[in-house]
């Protein structure tokens, strides 16, 4: 086999002064920070979709970058080419895990026979490489979404054929992900969703997108595997409305159809903005529940306001998300998953690279300044303070429920007057964060 990204060497670490457009900055893979390397800490996924099928394509032109890797594209050769392209790239960058979609690894047939066929034969290529170089997966899934019989969804599909090619899909998906010691099965609503509710009964659909991941869990228990389920929570794009929404409405869904203890999510930076929240927000509401499973690090653009899935770039969100990560004591079964794509103009292989490294070295920075303002301490120390009217009286009363409306009731007009809230002081605290960050 020979070398595809020629002339890109071993990309290593070599410090935030270097000027060398093809090292790390600040990813430093053995590095300790807050107790593990950051190798361990960060746990980088490459989205085998972005980085060895999409070339750019957009609703205005075709694509703009070869990932022909010297073989016919919708070829079974082609599919090998991704495989040996994937494993260099991995290699190259450093990165240990990949996450999958089915047919990123092979060309969908006519006939799901002969594409199930396909598929233990690239997987059983992927395992070889997986072996002899020690990468991992982190995570499969399967696309259910992009063929057109998916136009009305998979578990939310009308049709109860459609449903059972979802299921079919589904079962192959984790036969592979089982197969590669996967630690985690992603579901993404993908058209889960609807258009119009002129023709759409919600609680039906619903109803069978739980009946689905129900049999996916028993199947996915049944053959061994221990790892974590994740739904990837997005509001919207492709459908109009998606019932994935957003972490709350995940979690909802999940509770409601008792799937939580075999779930998590994943959440997706550029997922978090499109619902109206931000990253931190949809971390914090998946900690708070214990469904923090797993990232797909990437942004968008605001003014843009579509899925650009970009390269992580903004700092602050990166030290807030590993805050976030750090605080909820890690992710067990997650990693962050790079689904994240170069822009169209940066069409060359050493972009692929150029984009690895912006978010391995985004992410870096962000957990060593995360770090940073978990040890400073004092956003903890505040918010902790802001609340020490409960730590005593009444407000320790209040929670530990050993009070009621009556006595509360009976306080307020001992009191006369409402009490005077404490500033809020947002913008001390923004002050401090900004001097940790850069100080
Ligand atoms: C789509 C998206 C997907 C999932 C996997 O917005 O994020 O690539 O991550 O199906
Ligand atoms: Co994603």
């Amino acid at each position: 086999m020979s070398e595809i990204f020629k002339g890109i060497p071993q990309i290593e670490y070599e410090g935030a002064k270097s000027r060398n457009p093809l090292a790390f900055k600040y990813y430093d893979p053995e590095k300790v920070v807050a107790g593990k390397t950051m190798r361990e800490q960060l746990r980088f996924a490459m989205a085998w979709w972005h980085n060895l099928c999409a070339t750019g394509t957009d609703m205005f032109g075709s694509g703009t970058a070869d990932k022909s890797f010297g073989a016919e594209p919708g070829t079974l050769d082609h599919a090998l080419a991704k495989v040996d392209a994937g494993f260099e790239f991995m290699e190259k960058i450093g990165v240990d895990y990949f996450c999958f979609h089915d047919i990123d690894l092979v060309p969908e047939a006519g006939d799901i026979k002969e594409t199930n066929k396909r598929l233990d034969e690239v997987s059983d290529y992927i395992l070889e490489k997986m072996k002899a170089m020690g990468k991992k997966n982190l995570w499969g899934t399967a696309n259910m979404f992009s063929n057109l019989r998916y136009a009305n969804g998979a578990g939310s599909s009308n049709s109860a054929d459609v449903f059972c090619f979802a299921a079919a899909q589904i079962k192959k998906a984790l036969d592979i992900t089982v197969k590669f010691g996967g630690q985690g099965y992603v579901f993404w609503g993908g058209r889960e969703g609807y258009e119009s509710l002129l023709n759409t009964d919600v609680k039906f659909e619903q109803e069978n997108i739980a009946k689905l991941m129900r049999m996916a869990v028993d199947y996915g228990r049944g053959i061994g595997f221990t790892g974590d389920f994740f739904i990837e929570p997005k509001p919207k794009e492709p459908m109009k409305h998606q019932y994935d929404f957003d972490a709350a409405t995940s979690i909802c869904f999940l509770r409601q159809y008792g799937l939580d203890k075999d779930f998590k999510l994943n959440i997706e930076a550029n997922h978090a903005t499109l619902a109206g929240h931000t990253f931190q927000h949809e971390l914090r509401i998946s900690a708070i529940n214990g469904m923090l499973g797993s990232v797909d690090a990437n942004q968008g653009d605001l003014l843009l306001g579509w899925d650009t899935d970009e390269f992580p770039f903004n700092i602050y969100d990166t030290t807030f998300c590993m805050y976030e990560i750090l605080k909820a004591g890690g992710l067990k079964n997650g990693g962050l998953n790079f689904d994240a794509k170069n822009r169209r103009p940066s069409w060359t292989h050493e972009d692929m690279f150029k984009g690895f490294i912006l978010g391995m070295d985004s992410f870096a920075l962000g957990l060593i300044k995360a770090d940073e303002l978990i040890r400073d301490g004092r956003l903890d120390e505040f918010t902790e303070n802001r609340y020490a009217s409960y730590s005593s009286g009444i407000g320790a009363k209040i929670r530990s429920g050993e009070t009621s409306l009556e006595e509360l009731a009976a306080r307020a007009e001992e009191l006369g007057a409402p009490a005077q809230p404490s500033s809020g002081e947002q913008e001390y605290l923004q002050s401090v964060v900004n001097s940790v960050m850069f100080g």
